[in-house]
Formats: C-alpha cells, structure tokens, sequence
C-alpha cells in the first residue's frame, strides 16, 4: 500500500483489521520502524481524535510527527490550474504539497468537504492534488468524501465486540442542526461492502447517499424496522447530496433514545464523535453500558498504526 485515501487502496481489509489487532495486543513490537522518519500531518478543519491518535500511533513506531492546522497558520493555498493569483490566496497546491513532500516521508491530509459544489467534493480535489505534487504516500484523515481511518477503526471495533459470526450492523442517520459531509457514511458504507455482516442504511426520504456508495446496499426509511434485532446501532448525521449539503430537517424522531435500543438485540451503540448528546443520542444511551464510544476512539490509534507500519513497509 502506498496511499491510504480509501478501501481500494488496500489490497486486503480483512488482513488489515487483524493486523490492527495484532498491533494492539504489542503496540511497541516494530518500536523502530519510523526512525529517522517524519510525517507530516495536514489539517484544513479541527480535530481531536484523527490528530491525537494518529501521532500517538507514529509515537509507537518511532516516527516523528510534524502538525499543522493551515487553515489558521499557513498561506492561503490555491488549487485552481491556470489561476491568476492577483487574489488573496498566496500560494499555489503545486509548490506547497512539493515543498511538504521534501520535509516528510508520510503526508496526512484533513480536508472536509465544503457542501456547495457537489462535483468539487466529490472529486477529493484537496486530497487528489496532495497526492499528484506532494510525491509521497498520502493518508487521509478524512476527505471531502471519506474518512478511511474512522471507518477501518469502526471494523475493528465491531469485530471485536461481535456476539456472532455475522453481526447485524445498523448505519442509522440521525438529527444534526448544522450541516455535516457524507463522509463518514459513505466511507463506513464501502467498508461495509467488504464483509460478510448482514447491514443496512436507514435514513429519512431526502437522504439518500451517493450511489456510487451505496451500489445497492439495503437501504430503508423505516429505522424501527431497521433496528430489529441489531447488534450494533452506528448513528450519524449527514447533510443531503441529492440537495446537496441541505439540511432538510432535524426529526427528532431519529435520535437514538433507551426505547430505540429496546427494538435491538442488545446492541452496542457506536459513533464516530463528536457527538451532540440529545440530538443524535439521548444521554441514557451514550451513558449505558450499551455504548462503546470511548472503545472505539480507542481503537483509533490501531488502525492508524497499522496502515503507517503498511506504508513504512514499503518506503
Ligand atoms: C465531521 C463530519 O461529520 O464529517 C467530522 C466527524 C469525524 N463532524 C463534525 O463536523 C461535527
Ligand atoms: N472521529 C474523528 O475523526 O474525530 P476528530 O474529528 O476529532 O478527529
């Protein structure tokens, strides 16, 4: 593996999600892989989780990490070829993702989408121009369209929680009141696509995502249906892409409550995070033992650990 923008830059995710399993029973087993190394991570938007423990996992195998939040600290960066850059924006992809490239063996990049040119985001324009001028292994930490590292995490999470073989898995959206990108979805969708789980995606009319994710997943605006006999409720907002980046409404009839889970066989109840408590999910859930978020950010550190010791591999 060379980049890490997606499920179809890794040969086998199955083999990924045990590696990352291994790698937490001996976190410090390939201690000196990174040495002498650097990444750099990129971040357009804020973060918590993708920030902190992606440097935690370079910390583990001795890869030095370099941050920078360059939306607020660096130049203002163009993407457009051909532009005339009498504006405001300083510096144009080409020179800024060579020049990173030149101080970091490993590149991550956090772009979100913007939700006003649908063609844009779905492009990954950010990402994609990091990767054409950068001229090393790029690694998303979430794209306008993707968020890899959450989604590979979300597998590992529900793989070592499962109470069978093959676990009933709910994608639920859930009310938000400001618009958020597809990513999370989309991208937990083309994992999905990879197992053998039995699945399915609930959310309102109107919400429908792209097809080109979705490529005929089971697919319901019933989410009581939906949640019967769930092992595993994973709530998340998303704005519209049919009408792009709308928010249609916030029904507070979807948000995950204790008699919402009652229709579940027991299920734990997952979440990227951030989550907006009594919005998406009642504090009764997240509070229960039915929750496993924290577990799960948790395991955030796994998945990007191993998809460094990959791309260190093959340095
Ligand atoms: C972002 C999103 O929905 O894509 C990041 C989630 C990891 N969420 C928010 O902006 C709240
Ligand atoms: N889940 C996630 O990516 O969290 P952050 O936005 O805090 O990185």
């Amino acid at each position: 593996m060379r980049h890490f923008l997606g499920v179809g830059d890794v040969e086998n995710p199955k083999a990924l999600i045990d590696k990352a399993l291994q790698i937490k029973k001996d976190p410090f087993a390939q201690a000196h892989l990174g040495k002498n190394k650097t990444s750099g991570l990129i971040f357009f938007n804020a973060s918590i989780r993708t920030r902190l423990s992606t440097q935690r996992a370079a910390q583990n195998l001795g890869l030095q990490t370099i941050v920078m939040n360059i939306d607020q600290e660096g130049w203002g960066l163009e993407f457009e070829d051909g532009a005339v850059m009498n504006g405001h924006k300083a510096e144009h992809i080409r020179e800024a993702a060579a020049v990173m490239g030149q101080y970091c063996e490993i590149i991550g990049v956090r772009a979100f989408a913007k939700l006003q040119d649908r063609q844009a985001d779905y492009a990954e324009t950010v990402l994609r121009k990091f990767q054409q001028f950068a001229g090393v292994p790029i690694i998303s930490l979430e794209s306008e369209i993707r968020h890899p590292l959450q989604s590979l995490t979300d597998l590992i999470t529900i793989e070592e929680w499962k109470p069978k073989p093959k676990p009933k898995v709910v994608l639920t959206w859930a009310p938000h009141p400001k618009a958020l990108p597809q990513a999370v979805a989309n991208s937990l969708v083309e994992w999905l696509h990879t197992t053998d789980y039995e699945w399915v995606i609930a959310h309102p009319e109107g919400y429908a995502l792209a097809d080109e994710f979705v490529k005929g997943a089971p697919t319901t605006h019933d989410q009581n249906a939906a949640l019967a006999n769930a092992d595993f409720v994973y709530a998340k907002n998303w704005s519209s892409y049919r009408q792009y980046g709308q928010v249609l409404h916030q029904d507070p009839s979807w948000t995950i409550t204790p008699a919402k889970m009652q229709l579940t066989n027991q299920a734990k109840f997952m979440h990227c995070l951030p989550v907006r408590r009594n919005v998406i999910v009642a504090d009764a859930v997240l509070d229960s033992d039915a929750s496993i978020v924290v577990q799960q950010a948790a395991n955030r550190v796994w998945a990007a650990q191993a998809v460094l010791t990959e791309i260190l591999h093959q340095l």
